[in-house]
């Protein structure tokens, strides 16, 4: 009976069947059982892709390959679990890309002010070339970055007033990510930009310790950060991507066809991360305004106005990201539908 089949498959498929593993081939899959923590809740869109990667996962591994979750910083803060996970006590983690720069300065070519205008120069960028060779840099600080997810476009929350234009920024205390350009931006403005690990910042809002802070939509609704902050100014200042990395020590031990299971299930899983980051914003915004939040956008003069304060900045972080990275990022962005 095969034998019969075989003998009416056309000879190119017969070559194929000859040259590449059979359906029949066994995968080389392992029973295992890894650990994977991030810093925001499950029911953000983060924590909804990560649920999709880790269903993909087991599908593909046929139920050996299960993935724990530690959503909510429950493993640590960013910085904490990333250096977890490079000594293999932790398997995976995701991260916003912006606390990787202590790792490999380049990644903070993500956060120049103002590089990305929408999601599509977003994926153009993090799926391109540029973000290709970011993932692979991480490989040298014992990671493995399988790829990125998106936590979004950042925009500045405070408890004293509406920004309207660059000026209002200034004297605000504000929490920044643990990362020098946003650092140096929000200290160009004129505030006083402390960087924070995320864990504290909730608490130090309440407390007025601090009157400030930038995040996307999604992160300011699942943390309720309309209980400690009234205004949302729509700056769009950067776009934050999120990467989903491996320990490289776990990444080492694995077979081929591990190693494809959790790439091919990263970039499948992001796909759907994004689609409902974006699917969701339009409903946040509104029920961030239905919680009491005043949200305001900044006219085009003021942000050019923003934008053009920027520069030294950007002029600054392109020196240390490399002239030329940059122009390769911008040749994609520019290459975005
Ligand atoms: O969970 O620290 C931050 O502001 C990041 O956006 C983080 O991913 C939030």
């Amino acid at each position: 009976m095969r034998f019969h089949i075989c003998g009416r498959l056309p000879a190119a498929l017969l070559a194929m069947s000859i040259t590449f593993p059979n359906v029949s081939h066994a995968a080389d899959v392992q029973e295992r059982t890894l650990k994977f923590g991030y810093s925001t809740f499950e029911a953000h869109p983060l924590g909804q892709g990560a649920n999709k990667f880790v269903a993909l996962v087991s599908e593909k591994s046929d139920g050996k390959i299960k993935m724990k979750v530690y959503p909510a910083t429950q493993l640590g803060s960013e910085t904490q679990t990333i250096s977890a996970t490079q000594g293999g006590v932790q398997d995976l983690v995701g991260t916003s890309t912006a606390p990787l720069v202590g790792l490999v300065k380049e990644y903070a070519i993500f956060d120049l002010p103002f590089l990305l205008s929408n999601e599509k120069q977003a994926d153009a960028l993090v799926d391109g070339p540029v973000g290709q060779e970011l993932l692979a840099k991480l490989q040298e600080k014992n990671l493995v970055g399988l790829c990125f997810f998106e936590n979004g476009f950042r925009h500045v929350t405070n408890s004293k007033h509406p920004i309207v234009g660059a000026g209002d920024l200034s004297g605000l205390k504000i929490r920044v990510m643990q990362n020098p350009v946003y650092i140096d931006a929000f200290r160009t403005l004129g505030a006083n930009a402390v960087p924070m690990p995320w864990p504290e910042v909730y608490t130090a809002l309440e407390s007025g310790a601090i009157d400030a802070q930038e995040n996307p939509f999604g992160i300011i609704y699942v943390n309720k950060l309309n209980e400690v902050q009234k205004y949302v100014s729509v700056t769009k200042h950067a776009y934050s991507p999120w990467a989903v990395m491996m320990s490289k020590k776990l990444w080492d031990k694995l077979s081929a066809d591990e190693q494809k299971i959790f790439v091919d299930s990263c970039n499948e899983a992001k796909a759907y991360q994004r689609q409902v980051s974006r699917a969701e914003d339009a409903r946040i915004v509104a029920e961030l305004k239905a919680r009491g939040m005043q949200i305001n956008e900044l006219s085009p003069a003021e942000l050019a106005d923003l934008k053009a304060r920027m520069q030294p900045v950007v002029a600054k972080y392109t020196e240390t990201v490399g002239p030329d990275l940059v122009k390769q990022a911008q040749a994609s962005i520019a290459a975005a539908p």
